[in-house]
């Protein structure tokens, strides 16, 4: 199965966490859009979504999907959102579409994370993928600086600015052996807005898509 099928079978299989005549918050990425046209196409009746990004919210408006604010909803019964890392406790390295801090803030409202994504985002520790971490401008050499004093290297992605009109460091070298410890640390630090190591909004499941089918991880 090509990596695009992968992505597909775990967007159906995502269907599986949606509550009839609830409200879903929907994530970002290319296997979201596979999720997304899965709902679409199931004539499963929701209230709506709750989106971490203008990307979802178009591509869902566009098939008839009712998108809400987040300030329209005191939680949710469940987030569906990829990962670009995940390992085998639910820990994820989230961001590389630098929509981070949004999806955070949706997957804090959700009493239970669904993270869908193809089988070669599983891996043993964290760090392989470099760790987006989105920051003040003002901050980022001094937030880069305390990156290097770890071993790692911060590198601004050119050219980015968030919809929170910040920017992206993308850090290389990391090993995060202790996921929660490490969001913990790096979120005090000033102009940090963002780590997208994702340890206290950790998957409660991973549906990872295999050349064998669907693997549930929980
Ligand atoms: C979002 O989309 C991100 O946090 C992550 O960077 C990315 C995964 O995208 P894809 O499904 O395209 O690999 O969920």
């Amino acid at each position: 199965m090509t990596q695009d099928e992968l992505k597909t079978l775990v967007g159906q299989a995502a269907l599986q966490f949606v509550p009839a005549g609830g409200i879903v918050g929907v994530g970002t990425g290319s296997t979201v859009d596979k999720f997304i046209d899965a709902l679409a196409a199931s004539g499963l009746q929701i209230k709506g979504a709750v989106s971490s990004s203008v990307r979802s919210t178009e591509r869902m408006k566009a098939l008839g999907i009712q998108v809400l604010e987040a300030g329209e909803v005191e939680s949710l019964p469940v987030y569906i959102d990829g990962a670009d890392e995940i390992d085998h406790g639910g820990h994820m390295v989230k961001g590389g579409g630098a929509a981070l801090t949004r999806e955070k803030i949706v997957a804090d409202l959700a009493e239970r994370f669904v993270c869908i994504a193809d089988e070669s985002k599983l891996v043993p520790v964290l760090g392989q993928f470099p760790l987006p971490v989105e920051v003040i401008p003002m901050a980022a050499a001094q937030i880069a600086r305390r990156f290097a004093a770890m071993g790692a290297t911060a590198t601004l992605r050119a050219g980015v600015i968030t919809d929170n009109s910040c920017q992206i460091l993308d850090v290389r070298g990391l090993q995060i052996k202790d996921p929660k410890a490490f969001e913990a640390e790096v979120n005090q630090w000033p102009g940090v807005v963002t780590v997208g190591v994702f340890a206290r909004n950790r998957a409660s499941v991973c549906l990872l898509g295999t050349s064998t089918g669907v693997k549930t991880l929980s």
